[in-house]
């Protein structure tokens, strides 16, 4: 693919081509944790590539790899800025804006594609785990580390990492902050599918392109369906959006809207009540 870069970033490369947009996290020397600024870069990027109707697909990435040979799709939280209250950001205010992010990813009506390439890890596995879909490289390694230095995500990061894996499994992950190869992680649905490293982005091109091929507005209320299962009155929210921008596109919904505009009463008796 033909990519063009869309915007300058100190953190991050962001890329689009024919329907698909291509986030990377571009910090290898630290295997791509992310500091605040980080997460502010992302979110400007993800939030584009949403409001871009071209936009279908978006693969999430991690640059490398790095001069040592290693690569990492994201390590997690920069310890070097953990404060007293969160990640410190240029400001001084402590913060923990990935779970803005995390939010984003969840929610936004495009199909996202984690590509794992080395490590997955911490703050950084659950930035993949929340993606729509991840394929992971050969040399992928999953894990959280939050018990051993001193943190844990709650959120997402535990219950719907249960609702991946088990319960069982989730708290293994958890409790032991092991790390699982390729493999392991295919084993127990933590990813799609494994290939050599060298195949990553073309794989993922390859799927994105199939998803393109799709219904727009069918692959959005799948993924508010699926969401809602999981996510309460917020997945409730995302999936009846969906529901009132169909309604709206209907020529019984703008009936409303055109009485009040005409200042008459509707008439909605000329539409059936479906069985
Ligand atoms: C990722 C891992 C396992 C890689 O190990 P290895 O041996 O391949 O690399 P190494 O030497 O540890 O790392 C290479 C360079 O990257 C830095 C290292 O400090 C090192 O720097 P230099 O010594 O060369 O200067 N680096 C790697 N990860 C970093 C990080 N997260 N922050 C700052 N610098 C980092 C190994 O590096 C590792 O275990 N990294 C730490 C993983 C981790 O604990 N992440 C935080 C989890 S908590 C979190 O993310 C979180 C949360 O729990 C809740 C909310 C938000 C975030």
């Amino acid at each position: 693919l033909d990519w063009t870069p869309v915007k300058d970033y100190e953190d991050i490369l962001y890329h689009k081509a024919d329907g698909i947009a291509k986030i990377t996290i571009n910090r290898p020397h630290k295997r791509n944790a992310f500091r605040p600024k980080t997460i502010v870069e992302l979110y400007d990027a993800f939030a584009n590539a949403r409001e871009d109707s071209r936009i279908g697909v978006i693969l999430f990435t991690g640059a490398g790899p790095h001069t040592d040979g290693k690569y990492a799709f994201c390590s997690g939280g920069d310890q070097s800025v953990r404060g007293h209250a969160g990640y410190v950001d240029e400001a001084g205010v402590p913060r923990l804006n990935v779970l803005d992010l995390q939010r984003l990813i969840r929610s936004m009506p495009k199909a996202i594609i984690a590509l794992v390439a080395g490590y997955a890890i911490g703050g950084g596995h659950v930035l993949h785990l929340l993606c729509d879909l991840t394929i992971a490289a050969d040399n992928a390694v999953f894990g959280q580390t939050g018990p051993k230095v001193g943190s844990f995500d709650g959120g997402f990061g535990a219950s719907y990492m249960a609702r991946i894996v088990g319960q069982k499994k989730a708290r293994e992950i958890w409790y032991l902050c092991r790390q699982y190869n390729a493999q392991e992680a295919l084993d127990m649905g933590l990813v799609n599918t494994v290939v050599p490293v060298e195949q990553l982005e073309a794989e993922g091109i390859q799927w994105a392109q199939e998803i393109l091929e799709k219904s727009p507005i069918a692959i959005r209320c799948l993924k508010a369906a699926l969401n809602a299962d999981c996510d309460g009155q917020a997945g409730l929210q995302e999936l009846a959006g969906n529901a009132t921008m169909l309604y709206y596109m209907t020529e019984e919904g703008s009936e409303g809207k055109q009485a009040f505009l005409e200042k008459r009463k509707p008439d909605f008796r000329k539409y059936p009540w479906l069985p």
